[in-house]
């Protein structure tokens, strides 16, 4: 009974509500990496990091399944090219788990142009320039959520 007063003292008077920091994040491990051998180095990392893998699988999209996940990059100029080279070769996709995940995998992959990442980031250390940037990490808790049910089913995920 004092728990569930204390969780709703927290959620009418801290600012952001612990719905809200989830504790998932989505990620792809993107043609250029793959290509380049560094799925072994980038999962060393993720979990150096602290994250466990919920999830994970090899696959390759479609244009048509790349222009679906990027939908709303629609009117970018970058978004014909973003969905050619995400179809380009195989993925890898996964869910991960930590606390406050999207924010601490966006760090941990540094910028989306590698040229501005961070040093010892996943960017700095194996992209290769800002349209084929090694990795994708979900923006906010919501994407996660998103970006994780387009790629698997609750059966895939532990
Ligand atoms: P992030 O992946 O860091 O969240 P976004 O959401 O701005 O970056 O862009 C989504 C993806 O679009 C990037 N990961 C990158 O592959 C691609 N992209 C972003 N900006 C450019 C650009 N100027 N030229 C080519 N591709 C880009």
């Amino acid at each position: 009974m004092l728990s569930k007063i204390c969780l709703l003292l927290r959620q009418i008077f801290v600012q952001r509500p612990i719905e809200n920091m989830s504790n998932r994040t989505f990620t792809m491990i993107k043609p250029d990496a793959v290509q380049n051998g560094h799925i072994g180095a980038i999962l060393d990392k993720i979990c150096a990091a602290g994250f466990r893998i919920v999830a994970m699988k090899l696959t390759r999209l479609s244009a048509e399944k790349a222009g679906e996940f990027y939908a709303v990059h629609k009117e970018r100029p970058f978004y014909g090219e973003l969905v050619e080279f995400m179809s380009s070769g195989h993925i890898v996709a996964a869910i991960l788990e930590k606390k406050n995940a999207v924010e601490d995998f966006r760090t941990l992959i540094g910028a989306t142009n590698p040229a501005q990442a961070a040093e010892g980031t996943i960017r700095k250390l194996y992209a290769e320039s800002i349209g084929r940037n090694a990795v994708h990490g979900s923006d906010s808790d919501e994407n996660a959520a998103i970006e994780g049910d387009f790629f698997f089913s609750g059966l895939e995920r532990f």
